[in-house]
């Protein structure tokens, strides 16, 4: 995250991690996570273009907030399933988004993630739903990429919902409907996120108080330059196919 601040412990309780297990680079974080459910984190496809994927690979990180440090909510889990969706392609920015499913805890089926004040799913948005514009209270988190070089603290900044001409005018036809774009809130202040953020939550607070997954970050064309907005995957398109695989 560019522009951002150090989180509170337990402030992001959906923020899941993606990371590489096994002797070599274990641990080393490939991409940022939504937790949704008690088994499943909503995360980007393009997350396993690097490595592949197949499951023994990674493992999932929940509860965290020093990526060094072991703290008292953080847990790790296998992974069952990866699920890329199907209309993804590796040479396109489109349909960016996968959902992984944590191994079952302790042999229980149903039963995946044990969650606590500090480990919650984010809400879905509903089917079509449109992110809430100008009131909505926005943020991205991740321990990407800071400018400097990757976050050992979860990182989270306030963002803008930007409109769709905005993102047209910098992407041209990369952008299509499956996509949202965000950006600074202040023109002197460059808010952004940045490797190592993808696949990671863009939440926004409901007037209920229930928060939102409503964005997936997926891309963009750098991470700090001006009037250059990020990308992510438009949750609400793919309510559906969400709930074809994870059920209920
Ligand atoms: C990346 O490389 C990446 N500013 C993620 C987000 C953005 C750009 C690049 C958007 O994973």
């Amino acid at each position: 995250i560019i522009g951002g601040e150090n989180s509170l412990r337990g402030g992001w309780p959906w923020q899941a991690a993606v990371r590489l297990r096994g002797s070599q680079a274990d641990g080393r974080l490939v991409c940022g996570a939504t937790l949704i459910s008690s088994c499943w984190i909503l995360t980007s496809a393009h997350c396993f273009k690097r490595y592949g994927n197949s499951t023994g690979l990674y493992k999932v990180r929940v509860g965290d907030y020093h990526s060094l440090v072991p703290e008292e909510y953080e847990e790790e889990y296998g992974v069952e399933k990866i699920v890329l969706h199907p209309r993804y392609r590796a040479d396109s920015n489109d349909y960016d988004l996968a959902l992984v499913r944590v191994s079952a805890h302790r042999g229980v089926t149903g039963h995946c993630v044990t969650l606590s004040r500090s480990v919650l799913p984010a809400c879905l948005p509903m089917r079509r739903e449109r992110v809430p514009k100008g009131i909505a209270n926005c943020y991205i988190t991740g321990w990407g990429d800071t400018g400097r070089a990757y976050s050992r603290t979860l990182q989270q900044a306030s963002i803008s919902m930007l409109s769709k001409r905005q993102c047209e005018q910098s992407y041209s036809d990369q952008f299509t409907s499956r996509m949202l774009c965000a950006g600074s809130s202040h023109d002197n202040h460059r808010v952004d996120s940045c490797r190592g953020d993808s696949g990671g939550p863009l939440v926004c607070e409901r007037p209920s108080g229930s928060w939102v997954v409503y964005g997936v970050t997926s891309w963009g064309h750098a991470c700090r330059l001006q009037d250059v907005p990020g990308v992510y995957t438009k949750v609400s398109a793919f309510v559906p196919w969400i709930r074809k695989i994870i059920g209920k």
